[in-house]
């Protein structure tokens, strides 16, 4: 194993707004690890609107634009075009959104910017509903869940969107998923797509305690068993979303141990249980047959 080369300094700083094991957080602190003071975000609306602070403090020694909900894309877009015309060409823009504000609400101006390959990093923290607002299902809230506009009785019937399947479909130079629980990996990502130009997308897993109704010191465990069941592969699509590679070197956990841990599955029976596990392994094969379907095309990367 090679030694971790995660850096000392914070540019997150303590006295942020979330919720205790909170991993949108931890997700933000190691991606500004990677990316350094030059960076810029842009946020929507979400948890992280919240998080870095009320105006005009903030836990953040970054500068942070706000957007509106469906906007976060665009206004990166615009922000960079900005930074540009001012001779700033090493001013990496980051949007930084939730799920509901990528998969759902926001999508329109992802898919638009990743068409024109605007030249931004897009990362969407993945806690799985929309939790800013109370814990609403969103269009990444898993088979089974409950949320507050699933109760237990009308649980989630409807799968989670494949969201790097349609980012994929829009042959960017770089897609990748991460995890809170593999900080080196999500670090080394973010440091391969800050060198990239063009659209970089990167979807982080980011466990929530409060919508999980998980206790907060399982939080990173939680992130690392959606790995190791298979339930959040780790990719990484290179090539214009031709080429799959597919993170496999690790010991299978039990998917019913991953669901069983956390408050929001707790209705389902032991049924229902087996025909999630057999839906996970069919996704998980999918992806793999991704890889093995994979086209490299040397030099085509960042193209
Ligand atoms: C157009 C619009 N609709 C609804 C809202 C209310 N709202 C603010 S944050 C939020 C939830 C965001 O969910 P997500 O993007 O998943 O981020 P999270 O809160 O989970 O971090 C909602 C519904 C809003 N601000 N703007
Ligand atoms: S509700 Fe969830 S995502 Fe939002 S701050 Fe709390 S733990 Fe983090
Ligand atoms: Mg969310």
């Amino acid at each position: 194993m090679r030694p971790a080369t995660i850096p000392t300094e914070e540019l997150m700083t303590s006295g942020h707004l979330a919720c205790q094991g909170c991993g949108a957080t931890q997700a933000m602190r190691f991606a500004l690890k990677a990316l350094g003071p030059k960076t810029a975000l842009v946020i929507p609306a979400c948890c992280w609107s919240v998080i870095d602070g009320p105006f005009p403090h903030t836990s953040l020694r970054v500068p942070i634009f706000h957007t509106t909900f469906e906007a976060a894309a665009s206004t990166a877009a615009g922000l960079k075009a900005g930074l540009e015309m001012r001779g700033d060409a090493e001013t990496v823009v980051v949007a930084w959104a939730g799920d509901g504000g990528t998969f759902d609400i926001g999508i329109q101006a992802l898919s638009g910017a990743a068409e024109r390959n605007e030249d931004i990093i897009y990362c969407c923290y993945d806690n799985e509903a929309y939790m800013n607002t109370g814990i609403q299902r969103s269009s990444s809230t898993p088979i089974g869940a409950w949320t507050t506009t699933t109760p237990v009785a009308h649980y989630k019937k409807r799968p989670k969107k494949k969201m790097i399947d349609i980012m994929a479909a829009h042959s960017i130079p770089y897609i990748a998923t991460a995890s809170v629980a593999y900080p080196q990996d999500l670090i080394d990502k973010f440091r391969k797509a800050r060198n990239i130009k063009g659209t970089r997308f990167i979807h982080i897993f980011a466990p929530c305690p409060t919508g999980w109704k998980l206790a907060p010191e399982l939080s990173v465990s939680m992130a690392r068993q959606a790995v190791t069941a298979k339930v959040f592969p780790l990719v990484e699509i290179t090539e214009n979303g031709r080429t799959w590679r597919v993170w496999k070197d690790f010991v299978p956990t039990p998917v019913r141990d991953y669901i069983q841990a956390q408050g929001r599955f707790r209705h389902l029976t032991d049924e229902e249980i087996v025909w999630i596990e057999e839906e996970i392994e069919r996704n998980w094969q999918e992806v793999v047959a991704r890889e093995n379907l994979s086209i490299a095309i040397p030099g085509l990367e960042g193209a």
